[in-house]
């Protein structure tokens, strides 16, 4: 059979991976986002539900501090002796934490800080003890992949931090892992950047503190070297085994919007790739050490991968698909079962600390058609495709002294642009975003006349150009005057043209 990648799309980076029984769990970064770390449940690796998310309340995650690189990056999740624990980094407040469970699907702890530096960090347990990874700074101060011991009931350091392993020589040395399989330790990490150049690599040891030899053929895994290939920087990755006992890992990579134009707006997803063992304990990955938008494999027979479903205000919640900027304030969010009301806080969509009113919810194709009915009392409102408060395209309804008018206003680096506006009737108005791989194209609709209002080059939000870390949000939004009236949106529809 074959399958397609990516298998989670749209902005989930640095996924990690555990299972317990039957099930498997991931969860993935969340930067500015709120609530942070999206939690998803498979039992097959191909299709995913995302449960919620695992940091739900804002004493887990202060997030006033955080700018649009800023907050929640890669997370690990871990199973042991029956309670999970997700393990991250805050980096705009606090540092590393890590949070536990004993119900996957309901609340987590509060955080639990380590004081050790570095992000990426990862958890191993072994006999009743716990061990802390990250990439940061050991306690002689060495850099590379450092680990202690701790108590995990409390986080304290059980011993001083050592660094075990500096990689293969490859810049950005980061999200690293050990696992014990069969007699070896094998601590997998990534070198090489983020971007175009990501890759995988690991070595192995004996020991839980190393010395650690290097995979004779590293980089494992990397698509580095598939100029013209829409699958780009694969790296970031998890290792599982399945029930069967076949091993894959799972890891981050991202589209190209086409096959020869170097920008993605999509951010960078999950991947799956198969994981082989050789008689020497060494281990393979993917495609000739590659990964694929399809990959032949005997090991998932039977799986019928469903694709993107239509998205509805009906199918999708606040606080699971709909995520805020920042730490919401909820008396600017009504929600009833056919629509999302908000109103302005004061601040804008390009307000890089201050986060607006803005519920998003992830573009995670990049042929799609949005379209939302827009009841507005609002100085401002209307739907953006978002990437940072500096690159983001929206259809604005306005209200002026003589009605309403809608036109599309576009933001990128310190250039804005208004276009031509159209002036409806009062009441409501159906706003519409077609997009495509090289635009997204603006509309407005009332009574069954559509107008085009414009449109914005995709390239310009992409990841190249914002130089950030997440993927592009449609969001809907409330700005402008603080005036307490609200902005209605109802009949909500997202989907998949591709
Ligand atoms: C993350 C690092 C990375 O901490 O990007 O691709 C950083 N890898 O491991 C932010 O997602």
């Amino acid at each position: 059979m074959q399958y397609r990648n990516p298998v989670i799309p749209g902005f989930f980076p640095d996924p990690s991976i555990c299972r317990v029984g039957d099930t498997f769990y991931l969860v993935a970064s969340s930067f500015q986002f709120f609530p942070g770390v999206p939690l998803f449940e498979s039992k097959d690796l191909l299709n995913w539900t995302q449960i919620g998310h695992v940091l739900t309340h804002e004493s887990q995650l202060p997030l006033q501090k955080a700018n649009s690189v800023g907050g929640i990056y890669a997370p690990t999740i871990r199973h042991d002796n029956g309670r999970f624990y997700m393990v991250t980094t805050n980096v705009s407040e606090g540092g590393n934490f890590y949070v536990w469970t004993d119900d996957i699907h309901g609340e987590w702890s509060e955080p639990v800080f380590v004081a050790q530096d570095g992000i990426d960090p990862s958890l191993y347990f072994e006999d009743g003890k716990a061990y802390f990874m990250s990439n940061g700074t050991d306690d002689a101060g060495v850099h590379g992949i450092v680990q202690c011991e701790i108590d995990i009931a409390t986080g304290q350091k059980l011993s001083s931090a050592k660094c075990i392993w500096q990689g293969t020589g490859g810049r950005f040395l980061e999200s690293p892992h050990l696992y014990k399989i069969g007699k070896y330790y094998y601590l997998m990490a990534s070198e090489g950047g983020t971007e175009y150049g990501h890759m995988v690599v690991y070595a192995r040891s004996t020991s839980l503190y190393g010395p650690f030899e290097s995979y004779p053929q590293n980089p494992v895994l990397t698509n580095r070297n598939l100029g013209g290939y829409l699958l780009q920087g694969c790296g970031h990755a998890d290792l599982v085994e399945d029930v069967q006992g076949n091993w894959w890992m799972v890891h981050l990579g991202f589209r190209q919007i086409d096959q020869w134009v170097m920008h993605h707006v999509t951010g960078r997803e999950v991947y799956l790739a198969p994981v082989t063992f050789d008689e020497n304990g060494w281990f393979t990955a993917g495609v000739d050490g590659t990964n694929r938008l399809t990959v032949e494999t005997d090991r998932l027979p039977d799986i019928v991968q469903k694709p993107l479903q239509e998205l509805t205000f009906a199918n999708t919640s606040p606080c699971r698909e709909w995520i805020y900027m920042n730490n919401p304030k909820p008396e600017n969010y009504e929600f009833t079962p056919d629509a999302f009301r908000l109103r302005s806080n004061g601040s804008s969509l390009s307000d890089p600390m201050n986060a607006p009113t803005f519920l998003g919810i992830r573009q995670q194709e990049m042929q799609m058609t949005l379209a939302v009915t827009l009841d507005s009392r609002a100085q401002e409102a209307g739907v953006t495709c978002y990437m940072t408060p500096e690159q983001h395209y929206e259809i604005v309804v306005r209200k002026t002294m003589d009605g309403t008018e809608v036109f599309v206003r576009k933001t990128v680096g310190d250039l804005c642009v208004e276009m031509d506006a159209v002036h409806p009737e009062e009441g409501a108005v159906r706003l519409i975003v077609e997009v495509e791989p090289f635009t997204y194209k603006f509309l407005v609709e009332q009574n069954g006349q559509r107008l085009e209002l414009g449109a914005g080059q995709s390239k310009y939000l992409s990841t190249e150009v914002a130089g950030n870390f997440t993927g592009v949000l449609f969001g809907l939004f409330a700005q402008g005057e603080v005036n307490g009236k609200f902005a209605e949106f109802s009949d909500f529809s997202l989907k998949s043209n591709a």
